[in-house]
């Protein structure tokens, strides 16, 4: 819980908010939330019938004030204190959408005494009231900004408090561990002698495990919220750019049939079963006298030296091997061959090679067509696959690190935890003061789940928001 102090300091909270918690604009309903203290009275000097009963929907009719015009008839929700969103009372009214009506129902319950909420204020009041930690907040945030179903399935696990119980039970074992040193340093001439030093040694090493298991995940996160760089490249005119369309969906880049067409990277959105992908489409491999084409070739060089995976292109066998021969200067990410064009190959068996015994290629390609579609899913599968190598872990895998804010507290927790295990080891520190690392990773932890959290944390959590979350 947060410290009360914390709630009656900060400036508005005894406020009652409303906000439009549905986008503005033309739309069938529209969804109003007022909440505070106050939400009752001033909902009742406008909503006939009143009182409501709690957690009902009832339809209602929604006056200016008093028996002045009739505004809209709505849906109207009422929670009570302490079961509701925020832990106030709150009030939900569903009226009819557009631009006039719900801005003359929150002008109406403004002029009664509300006050327009800022960004965040729900769910921050939320956390203030304990109904969520501060962890499970932001994951409202990423799941109100979700564009891709790794995003949202990440974002519902933290929201479930799936990484809150992880962080809750790492600082249960530092804060166990702190119990051990402090019966150590109270009690050493006890029966049984002081702790064993690899008992405690031991303890802090499985939870500087924990945490490295946690930090391993902040590759994925970066992938969860940027997109994987998938980066195609090869020769030029061997179908990079009718491959990236037909990745995308649609015709992004510019197809012809003159070599050199692609001059500069195009970025498009992919999602796979598992990860989305930011595809890069690029100007095709070669040395050229055009200055224009080799800056574009220079851009591809950048783009490949960054990619998490590679897709490499070639029309026939001689050009993929050559491209796959370049590309290991070029990049350290896994490469996928792709046989482009693969509708025009009519015996793929006698393919670039002679069919001698014993010639069997060094690798096998996915035989892809922009004409037909073939191979289109083979290649987001391989792809899925060679993230899933370089990342080491699949989204499926819970929790994962996502926000700056939590790297840097399991960071500061493990960098803690690793002094005192140090300290402890090399008994160069006496026992309290080494374990003013442990009671360190502690508030790192703490400061993470929302057990306590100062007023410039939570500002800059909530700041992200939007009006009426
Ligand atoms: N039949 C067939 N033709 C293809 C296929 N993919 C590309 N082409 C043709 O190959 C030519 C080059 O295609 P692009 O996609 O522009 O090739 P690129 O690698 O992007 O070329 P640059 O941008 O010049 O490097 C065009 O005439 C395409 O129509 C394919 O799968 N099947
Ligand atoms: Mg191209």
């Amino acid at each position: 819980m947060i410290d009360p102090a914390l709630v009656r300091n900060l400036v508005g909270a005894e406020d009652t908010i409303i906000a439009l918690a549905t986008a503005p604009g033309r739309s069938a309903i529209a969804v109003l939330r007022m909440t505070g203290w106050k939400a009752l009275e001033i909902a009742g000097m406008h909503v006939d019938p009143w009182p409501l009963n709690a957690r009902k929907t009832s339809l209602c009719r929604i006056f200016e004030s008093g028996h002045g015009q009739m505004l809209d008839q709505a849906l109207v929700t009422v929670f009570i204190t302490p079961d509701s969103f925020t832990g106030e009372d709150l009030v939900e009214i569903s009226s009819h959408g557009g631009h006039y009506v719900p801005a003359r129902i929150l002008g109406a319950l403004i002029a009664s005494g509300a006050r327009p909420a800022l960004p965040g204020e729900f769910t921050r009041r939320a956390v203030l009231n304990g109904k969520l930690d501060i962890t499970q907040a932001e994951a409202i945030g990423d799941l109100v900004d979700a564009s891709s179903g790794a995003m949202h399935r990440l974002a519902l696990g933290q929201l479930d408090g799936g990484l809150s119980r992880r962080i809750a039970l790492l600082r249960a074992d530092v804060v166990a561990l702190e119990a051990l040193i402090a019966y150590d340093i109270d009690f050493p001439e006890e029966d049984d002698g002081p702790i064993p030093r690899e008992r405690i040694i031991c303890a802090a090493s499985s939870i500087i495990e924990s945490l490295d298991a946690l930090l391993a995940t902040v590759p994925a996160g970066e992938v969860v919220r940027e997109g994987a760089v998938v980066v195609i490249g090869g020769e030029p005119n061997v179908g990079k750019s009718s491959l990236f369309n037909c990745l995308v969906g649609q015709s992004r880049a510019i197809v012809t049939e003159v070599p050199g067409t692609t001059r500069d990277a195009i970025e498009g959105f992919v999602e796979t079963d598992q990860w989305p992908l930011q595809l890069v489409d690029t100007a095709g491999l070669r040395e050229t006298q055009d200055t224009i084409e080799r800056i574009g070739v220079k851009v591809s060089e950048r783009y490949l030296g960054s990619a998490h995976v590679v897709v490499a292109c070639g029309d026939s066998k001689d050009t993929l091997d050559r491209t796959l021969g370049i590309l290991g200067a070029l990049s350290s990410a896994p490469v996928i061959p792709v046989r482009t064009k693969a509708d025009l190959i009519f015996n793929r068996e006698l393919d670039g090679k002679q069919p001698v015994e014993g010639n069997e290629p060094r690798y096998q390609p996915i035989w892809f067509s922009a004409e037909t579609g073939e191979g289109r899913s083979q290649l987001l599968a391989s792809i899925d696959e060679a993230l899933g190598s370089t990342i080491g872990i699949t989204v499926a895998e819970y929790p994962v690190l996502m926000r700056a804010r939590h790297i840097y507290g399991i960071q500061e927790a493990r960098n803690e935890i690793g002094h005192f295990e140090m300290a402890w080891t090399d008994e160069k520190l006496p026992a309290p003061v080494a374990a003013v690392h442990l009671r360190s990773a502690v508030i790192s932890l703490e400061s993470l789940i929302g057990a306590v959290s100062s007023e410039d944390v939570l500002d800059r959590v909530f700041s992200a928001f939007c009006v009426g979350k």
